[in-house]
């Protein structure tokens, strides 16, 4: 019997993954893969929320995949699978959906802020996108969710739903937690901090990508937006980027943030800048590094997610008969 608690994060392969993806997630996915049972998931189903070329939307998947790897999650270790592998992600999220209400789905924050955007494409599945999380999260009987803060309200609304299906039915769904890092939880834009850092982000300039060459990146660093001050102080209120860039820094390096104020005491944004820009460059090298030679090798990445969507599957299936009985569908 495996005793360990039980981890279920996953990310849309919707665009390249980003510094906010890695900070705001990944990182936090590998540590916590030392201690606990992990499903990491390409949550492909949601992606289509959104229109994307089939082209793209395959390549970004394996490339996913190979960044996962790249960033430290070791297959071996983790159930890394793709979303629309397992059936039974669209197959709870019916069912879920029948236990979601109309009101709460229209308080979530993403969903206001994605019709916003796509004021052309606002689709029932944009919609419902937060009841495929649930179903995602529920069918493994997840103890933590490791998010960053964009997604806590909808691991709230995940609690929720699973509360009063289980206050109907009894105990069937754990009712998991979100996880979500001191540092890190929110990276903002570099050109406009004011915004989250995001994949589908139309300005590149405010976005720092995995797989980024270090010119590149070093570039947009010394282009970040901050202040017309010349001190590094962390102040969130009143000095959006310069927080944001600590907050990299932060992230990157381990150093607090009284020490990065002590580090750049006297010294101006001219120093700050591609200090940051350094630090990230060298913590993303190896994981660019390891990700190019793993997109080649295509035989392994399916051996991959074959396994981990058997492995996934196992459990998931596990947990959708009992809901299936639950409700009274006659068993096959
Ligand atoms: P999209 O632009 O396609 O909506 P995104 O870049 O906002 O995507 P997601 O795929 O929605 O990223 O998020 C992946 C994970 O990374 C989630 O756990 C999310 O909370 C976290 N995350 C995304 N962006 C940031 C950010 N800027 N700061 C911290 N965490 C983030
Ligand atoms: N909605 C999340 C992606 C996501 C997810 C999940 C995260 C889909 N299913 C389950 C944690 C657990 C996002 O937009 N980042």
């Amino acid at each position: 019997m495996d005793e360990k608690k039980v981890i279920f994060s996953g990310i849309q392969p919707s665009g390249e993954l980003t510094l906010g993806s890695y900070f705001g997630a990944i990182k936090n996915w590998v540590e916590l893969s030392k201690e606990y049972s992990c499903y990491y998931c390409i949550v492909d189903m949601h992606a289509i929320t959104s229109r994307q070329n089939p082209a793209e939307l395959r390549r970004h998947t394996l490339e996913q995949l190979a960044q996962y790897i790249a960033c430290g999650l070791d297959p071996k270790d983790n159930t890394i699978f793709i979303q629309s592998h397992v059936s039974a992600h669209a197959e709870l999220a019916w069912v879920m959906n029948c236990y979601a209400m109309y009101g709460e789905l229209s308080r979530m924050t993403q969903f206001k802020d994605k019709s916003a955007k796509n004021e052309d494409n606002i689709n029932a599945g944009l919609f419902t996108y937060p009841v495929l999380m649930a179903a995602d999260i529920l069918l493994y009987q997840t103890d933590l969710v490791p998010v960053g803060e964009d997604q806590k309200q909808h691991v709230e609304l995940t609690r929720d739903i699973a509360q009063r299906f289980n206050g109907v039915y009894g105990e069937v769904f754990r009712v998991p937690q979100p996880f979500i890092p001191k540092v890190g939880a929110r990276i903002m834009s570099l050109t406009s901090p004011e915004n989250k850092m995001s994949k589908s982000d139309k300005d590149p300039g405010g976005c720092i990508y995995l797989m980024q060459k270090p010119e590149e990146i070093m570039r947009s660093f010394k282009r970040a937006v901050t202040d017309s001050e010349t001190v590094v102080k962390y102040d969130p209120e009143n000095k959006r980027g310069v927080s944001n860039l600590m907050t990299i820094y932060a992230s990157a390096t381990g150093k607090s943030y009284s020490e990065i104020e002590k580090e750049f005491e006297g010294k101006g944004y001219g120093e700050f800048k591609p200090a940051v820009g350094e630090a990230v460059v060298e913590r993303l090298r190896p994981i660019r590094e390891e990700a190019e030679r793993l997109i080649k090798d295509k035989a392994y990445l399916e051996s991959v997610y074959r396994e981990g969507a058997e492995r996934a599957a196992r459990t998931a299936y596990k947990t959708l008969r009992k809901v299936y009985k639950k409700v009274g569908f006659v068993e096959k």
